[in-house]
């Protein structure tokens, strides 16, 4: 098939999501076009069977806002003319379903439509009034509509008046890259002998609660020689670097700020932190478990159907900062039930979560699409 795919190109679980299945697509024989602002940064070398074809927002002055969804549902529909795209496959429904709404609308009906919901794009833009209609028209209008995590699917059905199936299709990890993996040499770069890595990445957004991060990082290293290693960038940093002087941590944190391949530093830690208000999937505990590494957080939103609690990691209500650090220390004291959630994790991934798998999935819903 030729699939039209537009995602968020930075730093993001919804961009990773839609570069990797665009990879895999490729690799087995698809013709994949991403029509994005930027190169998607998941994206690497040339590989066979994919463009990448740019969107540039006009800047001309009378302007206040540059109309860059008008921009982007035009490259769609040029890109789609032509190299006869089947279908735009758009990752996140704020402007890419409605540009691709748009596009079909210029190009005609044998353009399909498929799109992906990701989580904030329902969670927090679906509350916004300026926002919350245009999103449920681009939904409608899709010709079919998925969502990363049976809570999604609910959470969308629950607020916006919506009138299409919408389908769960798991997020995936390409076990090639996320596996565990030997870093022994590294964890001497930055840890004593006998400390324990905790580690949270995200993009330091107020729903991921990074004083909790902190807050249960505290408490666990009073019981476990431990550091804390953060790994992106975002608004909540300020005050993370207050709490952490504050609490007296700072010499035990490693700020690494943004990094493109995360697949090593989970590898170097022994437990992930992701006590989260929202979470639609929680792609990163996905990547921790395929990599051997359990997952400490919260119950909230889609965690739970990554993260079986009590067998490949624990989960707490939100805020829960005590019983979360009680969980992690019994994990990091506890060998036999380290090694056995870690284990189990692997045997989830295999199981549920491997990349082959869902774009499999992917495949028979386009071809349902296509033939629709
Ligand atoms: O986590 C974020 O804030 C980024 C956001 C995105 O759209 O890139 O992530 C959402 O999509 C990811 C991929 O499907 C999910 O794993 C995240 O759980 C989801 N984030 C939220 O729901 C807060």
């Amino acid at each position: 098939m030729r699939i039209g795919i537009t995602c968020y190109p930075s730093h993001g679980g919804s961009g990773v999501v839609a570069t990797e299945l665009g990879k895999l697509l490729a690799e087995r024989g698809h013709h994949i076009h991403f029509i994005t602002y930027d190169m998607p940064f998941r994206l690497g070398n040339f590989h066979q069977n994919i463009w990448y074809h740019g969107v540039e927002a006009n800047r001309y002055a009378v302007f206040k806002y540059p109309p860059y969804d008008l921009s982007l549902a035009s490259r769609m529909a040029q890109v789609a003319k032509t190299y006869q795209l089947d279908l735009l496959h758009v990752h996140y429904a704020v402007p890419h379903a409605v540009a691709a709404v748009l596009a079909k609308q210029m190009v005609g009906d044998h353009l399909k439509v498929v799109t992906t919901l990701h989580g904030t794009d329902i969670s927090v833009l679906g509350e916004d009034e300026s926002l919350r209609d245009i999103i449920c028209f681009g939904i409608n209008q899709s010709d079919m509509v998925t969502a990363v995590s049976d809570s999604l699917v609910q959470l969308t059905e629950e607020k916006l008046a919506v009138n299409k199936e919408i389908k769960r299709i798991y997020n995936f990890v390409d076990r090639r890259v996320f596996y565990p993996r030997n870093v022994s040499r590294l964890r001497e770069k930055y840890l004593q002998a006998d400390e324990k890595i905790l580690l949270h990445i995200s993009n330091f957004r107020p729903v991921k609660r990074l004083e909790d991060v902190v807050a249960i990082f505290d408490r666990v290293q009073k019981e476990v020689p431990a550091r804390l290693m953060l790994v992106g960038e975002g608004p909540e940093m300020t005050k993370v670097v207050s709490l952490a002087e504050k609490l007296n941590l700072t010499s035990k944190i490693i700020f690494l700020g943004k990094q493109d391949e995360v697949a090593q530093l989970i590898s170097l830690a022994d437990l992930l932190l992701l006590p989260s208000e929202k979470e639609s999937f929680g792609l990163v505990a996905l990547e921790a478990m395929a990599c051997g590494v359990p997952t400490v957080g919260s119950n909230a939103g889609g965690i739970p159907e990554v993260v079986e609690h009590g067998k490949t990691g624990f989960l707490a209500d939100v805020g829960d900062v005590e019983a979360m650090a009680n969980y992690a220390i019994e994990l990091l004291q506890n060998e036999s039930l380290y090694h056995d959630f870690s284990q189990k994790g692997l045997e989830r991934v295999e199981e549920k979560f491997c990349g082959q798998k869902i774009a499999a999935e992917y495949e028979e819903l386009y071809q349902q699409v296509m033939d629709s």
